[in-house]
């Protein structure tokens, strides 16, 4: 506390110092202008330039001859260093630019002018032939005497110049207290409710008593009224509200909107068709996501971008990768998979899960009464493989299991048949980056058991469902579970470092008995096998209570093995008590639905909503999904269907986290490549990408800046910046794959 207010201290005396040195600044005696030489009367004075640009003054004006054939945005840059901010002041950074030619984009950063050269803000301009003046407004997350403005221009094939005046970067204004926009005060489902399924909403009003409400249909006809029931303070986002059940109602129909308390909601469908599409967009997400191939134009226009990490310059991978210094001394060919998330990491742990939650939509198909094993036939999600006769979801998600095959250390190596946690950059990049522009080298982490678990019990998985259309693959899939489950038996406490979190994600679990019983309950309903059923059978994981507020994710993987124990044909003994537990857990769910306003089957303890909680809420879903098809009760159908609702816009943001979803959907998430927000040449993510949403952590500094405080459901930005409530994942999109996929069938 005391070294911290120290640091303050001298911070504002630098400050000051600065200050007294400068010229007051135009915009009032408040204000201070940061910047040096913003408007180059004295020339160049106080710029910098990378070595490869030459730039000099012209007409009053920086301009600046940038090179051609250059990777990154950095790799051209002009700036200005020793730039003083004061954490939580709002700075207004300002310029007027040009390019010659027309078109080429600057990349504006205000950050820290050394390692790790933190953004704390930026914008990503076009600019014009004619030249425009652009001004941002942003709040310093942190303080630092080493803050730096800098115009990064380079990543161009061409040469072109870039000129640029009346810099200007004016702090000390007041920081302006964040306030979402959250549109109309009734709350829906902006997507669909199915027309025999449960239809509710959320009012936000002060009102204590029950008021009317009216369902209009898109010609603005009234079609049904009632009145809204008083809720009082919704703990997940301190808001007094109402819910309005319309359920009753069950035309089809298109452009809705529920009217109450003088306030329109946005406008929703009653039908099925928005779940048929949802469940292929979410699905589809994948192959954009692929590492080591080429994505092409005409399966995905607008998202074609040259293969990712195949050993081509800058690339430093991932054909040929050795480990980190001093934990092997093999190098594997590690191509291929899934970019988990907005990195260009590849994560075991996290492939192990969302292979399983792809997987399990498609043995769901199988087995379930309102099962629809064609959704997912061959060409159905205009992947390169589609027309190869094997259903395109085990298409694609074969993509990412070789990849995981290939992360099995060789036989004769140390730690044989155990998989490697990773394999990511050695050091964090900057945003925008194609996959195959990153020039980081890369590098394979320990194995650990729980990455070999995850192997273990997504190839046994794989072996079963993979076998009507490819048995070599099954048998190998097969072996390399086998191989996997008797190395993590021999090296049974080989956790992953909480600080190996440099480049890349540490993804560290301390407890891997759920792994265990994940991956022996995987290898028991392949094989059927005595040793696996007795595993099964023995692990405390087994009869313990694993349907907890939180659910299930990628740590947290007990759920996996009881669902698929309850659902995929096995004769284990007791097999009832296991269905039992599941029902138990969706009754729980169903519970908190019922005593949740927004109608969802999350409510973590303390409100403290989780990393990636929108998948935690379908993870809950899928519980009472599965305690659906156990039973054929309908009330498990309903909870399950409506905590779509959610997820689609009935929430306190009035938001759905979907992308091209809903009115207002998050379309702005964390990501290297689709980058929309930073570079309009690239795209937005595409339409089925789940946002991670709410995360009262709020672990990035534009979160911080904004949301400090913030309660349960507020906590979120849909903002590229915003890594830590606003990213996407290969496991957040699997469980919405699971969900529409469920949902598309009770049409
Ligand atoms: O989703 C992960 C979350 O549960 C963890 O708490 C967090 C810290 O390890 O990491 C999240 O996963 C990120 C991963 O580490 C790197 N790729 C992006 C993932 C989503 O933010």
């Amino acid at each position: 506390m005391k070294r911290r207010r120290t640091a303050l201290v001298s911070l504002t005396a630098l400050l000051a110092a600065a200050l007294t040195a400068l010229p007051a600044g135009p915009a009032g005696a408040e204000e201070t202008e940061q910047v040096r030489n913003g408007t180059f009367d004295d020339g160049t004075a106080s710029w910098w330039t990378t070595s490869n640009v030459t730039a000099g003054a012209d007409d009053g004006r920086l301009c600046a001859d940038v090179p051609g054939g250059t990777t990154e945005r950095w790799d051209a840059t002009v700036g200005q260093n020793d730039i003083a901010l004061v954490a939580g002041e709002t700075y207004r950074i300002s310029f007027s630019a040009d390019a010659a030619p027309a078109g080429h984009v600057v990349r504006a950063v205000v950050g820290l002018s050394v390692a790790p050269y933190d953004a704390y803000y930026e914008a990503s301009p076009q600019l014009s032939a004619s030249g425009d003046t652009y001004a941002y407004t942003f709040t310093a997350p942190v303080g630092t005497a080493q803050g730096q403005v800098a115009f990064q221009v380079g990543g161009s094939a061409e040469p072109w110049r870039f000129c640029v005046d009346d810099v200007s970067l004016l702090g000390g204004v007041a920081p302006e207290p964040y306030e979402p926009d959250t549109g109309p005060r009734v709350r829906v489902n902006q997507v669909a409710y199915l027309p025999s399924g449960p239809k509710n909403a959320t009012l936000v009003t002060d009102a204590a008593g029950a008021l009317p409400w009216q369902l209009k249909d898109a010609a603005g006809t009234v079609v049904a009224r009632g009145r809204s029931v008083p809720r009082g303070t919704d703990a997940s986002s301190g808001q007094n509200v109402h819910s309005i059940d319309f359920g009753r109602y069950r035309g089809r129909g298109e452009g809705l909107t529920l009217t109450a308390d003088g306030e329109t909601s946005r406008p929703f469908d009653i039908g099925t068709g928005a779940y048929e599409r949802l469940r292929t967009d979410a699905a589809k997400y994948y192959y954009t996501q692929r590492s080591g191939q080429e994505i092409r134009g005409d399966l995905r226009p607008g998202y074609a971008r040259p293969a990712g990490h195949i050993g081509v310059a800058p690339n430093q991978g991932d054909t040929d990768v050795p480990c980190q210094p001093g934990v092997c001394d093999h190098r594997s060919d590690v191509s291929g998979g899934w970019y988990d998330a907005g990195d260009h990491g590849k994560y075991v742990v996290n492939g192990g899960i969302s292979v399983w939650e792809l997987l399990s939509t498609y043995e769901r198909a199988l087995h379930a009464r309102t099962g629809t094993p064609a959704a997912y036939r061959d060409g159905t999600l205009a992947i390169p493989e589609s027309g190869n006769k094997v259903p395109d979801l085990l298409d694609e998600v074969r993509w990412e299991l070789d990849f995981l095959l290939k992360m099995q250390v060789p036989e004769g190596r140390p730690l044989a048949g155990m998989a490697h946690h990773k394999v990511h950059d050695e050091q964090w990049t900057g945003l925008p980056l194609l996959p195959s522009d990153d020039p980081q080298k890369r590098e394979l982490h320990p194995p650990t058991t729980a990455a070999t678990l995850n192997l273990a019990a997504a190839a046994a998985q794989a072996a079963r469902l993979y076998r009507p259309h490819d048995r070599a693959f099954a048998d190998r899939a097969l072996r390399a579970a086998r191989t996997a489950w008797a190395a993590a038996l021999a090296h049974p406490d080989i956790l992953a470092a909480e600080s190996d979190g440099t480049g890349g994600g540490a993804y560290p679990d301390r407890t891997v008995e759920d792994e265990f019983y994940w991956a022996a309950a995987e290898l028991y309903l392949t094989t059927g096998e005595r040793e696996f059923r007795a595993y099964v059978l023995g692990s405390p994981v087994h009869t313990a209570d694993i349907f907890g507020p939180v659910g299930f994710d990628w740590a947290r993987t007990a759920a996996a093995a009881r669902l698929d124990l309850a659902t995929v044909p096995n004769r284990l003994p007791g097999r009832d008590a296991v269905r039992r537990s599941v029902v138990e857990g969706a009754d729980r769910y169903l519970a908190t639905l019922d005593a949740h306003p927004y109608g969802m089957p999350y409510a973590p303890e303390g409100n403290v909503y989780d990393w990636g909680s929108s998948h935690q809420v379908l993870n809950n879903a899928v519980v009472l999904a599965t305690a659906h098809d156990l039973t054929g009760a309908p009330e498990y159908r309903d909870g399950a269907v409506q905590s779509m609702d959610y997820i689609l816009g009935r929430n306190a943001l009035n938001i759905s986290y979907v992308t091209g979803y809903g009115e207002v959907n998050a379309h702005r998430q964390h990501s290297r490549w689709y980058a929309a927000q930073l570079d309009p040449a690239l795209p937005a993510p595409p339409a089925g990408t789940l946002s991670g949403g709410p995360n009262s952590s709020i672990q990035d500094p534009l979160a911080q800046s904004k949301l400090r405080g913030c309660v349960g459901q507020f906590c979120y930005l849909d903002d590229i910046q915003s890594w830590s409530t606003n990213e996407t994942t290969i496991n957040w999109n699997a469980a919405l794959v699971r969900m529409a996929a469920y949902v598309a069938d009770q049409g």
